[in-house]
């Protein structure tokens, strides 16, 4: 509890309260229908979204977590997007969307809370309360070699796996709103339940896979790929309880790439990963980056694609408010263009949106950030600029 309003404080202190009176209004576990038609026309996404079923629902899993990393604020992200009106946004999309609440992702053992979302009055989405996190006994969660927070992660991950699975199994599309990227162990192993040939796109600064071994920081939002791919080191305790690799080094891809780690270095040629950076996008465009990067994990644009959006691949100018930020990224058009080309494929079945942090910052720093998020979410969905 100490250590993270130590943090956080000062940082939280310089932002207004948000209004809770639009939340209100939205209420977990429940469906929002998208709009009805007016003038005989059925609202529908712009593109077909070929691997899901029935009416196109997004299932939101919003998943307040800052423990991959060492920012508080991050875990106020799921519903500051919410409060800014994704739900709303993307049922006029012609989307069906079901919300879950958030609770569980807080009532874990290991969670040193209240979270800084707790003693925030905007946190307060569904069932969750101060009062409902008091009676959960908390437990230590010592390092495990380097590994910070070990069993946090592992128990909200295994959680977040679970639930993406299940809303993947209805037919319906994950929208996974971190929280910090080491959830993507989580959300890509959910996906991959359901769609075991889905490939994976990774749009990011950093390439996140650190092996447990490798990682100087220990922070695990530098890891999730290592444990997806099952390299050295990740078959560890308590990881290996649950997380299984389900990924091979040649279904994913990487956009956006500029802040990477000599052993990551490494690690990408030794198992000769595909990665686009920066210096990529400035060659060949971000079009050509994209379809290359298809290409190669996908074809014949035959296979599912989980799309796993770290915000910081954008530069700090559109998405200043995320725990670590690189000058050098994606503008707010190359950022959007990626999202537009995969939605376009049809192949979308999983989104995750991560790193907004809510917390850093000055106000209207936060308010770009969160429209970005926004924003990217929409067009991962379906929204066009005609
Ligand atoms: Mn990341």
């Amino acid at each position: 509890m100490t250590f993270l309003s130590r943090a956080s404080a000062p940082l939280r202190s310089s932002l207004k309260a948000s209004p809770i009176s639009r939340i209100a209004a939205i209420r977990s576990n429940h469906i929002y229908s998208k709009p009805s038609a007016e003038k005989g026309d059925s609202l529908e996404p712009q593109y077909k979204y070929k691997f899901l079923k029935g009416n196109p629902t997004v299932g939101i899993v919003g998943c307040p977590f800052s423990g991959g990393q060492g920012r508080t604020g991050v875990d106020l992200a799921p519903n500051k997007l919410i409060q800014a009106g994704l739900v709303e946004q993307l049922t006029n999309l012609g989307w069906e969307v079901n919300y879950n609440s958030q609770e569980k992702y807080i009532d874990i053992p290991y969670n040193p809370i209240p979270p800084s979302s707790s003693t925030n009055q905007s946190a307060k989405v569904g069932n969750i309360s101060q009062d409902d996190t008091k009676t959960i006994q908390r437990l230590p969660d010592e390092d495990i070699g380097k590994m910070k927070k070990p069993r946090l992660v592992s128990s909200v991950n295994k959680l977040v796996s679970k639930e993406v699975e299940d809303i993947a199994k209805k037919g319906w599309l994950p929208l996974t709103l971190g929280g910090d990227h080491s959830l993507a162990m989580g959300t890509v192993s959910g996906t991959k339940a359901k769609y075991p040939d889905a490939c994976l796109i990774w749009v990011d600064a950093h390439a996140d896979i650190n092996t447990p071994n490798s990682t100087d920081s220990g922070n695990l939002h530098g890891c999730p790929v290592s444990f997806l791919l099952g390299l050295e080191g990740t078959d560890v305790a308590p990881f290996n309880e649950w997380l299984k690799p389900c990924l091979k080094p040649q279904e994913i891809v990487y956009i956006g790439l500029r802040d990477v780690d000599g052993p990551e270095k490494e690690i990408l040629k030794k198992h000769g990963i595909k990665a686009f950076s920066m210096h990529h996008v400035d060659k060949y465009g971000i079009g050509k980056v994209v379809e290359m990067a298809l290409d190669h994990v996908n074809p014949d644009r035959s296979k599912p694609i989980h799309l796993s959006y770290d915000v910081d691949a954008l530069d700090p100018i559109v998405a200043p408010s995320t725990g670590t930020p690189v000058r050098g990224g994606l503008s707010f058009r190359e950022g959007h263009y990626i999202t537009e080309a995969l939605a376009e494929t049809g192949c979308l079945v999983s989104v995750d949106i991560m790193e907004v942090n809510p917390s850093l910052l000055d106000p209207n720093s936060v308010e770009k950030t969160v429209a970005a998020g926004l924003s990217l979410a929409r067009a991962s969905l379906g929204e066009t600029l005609l």
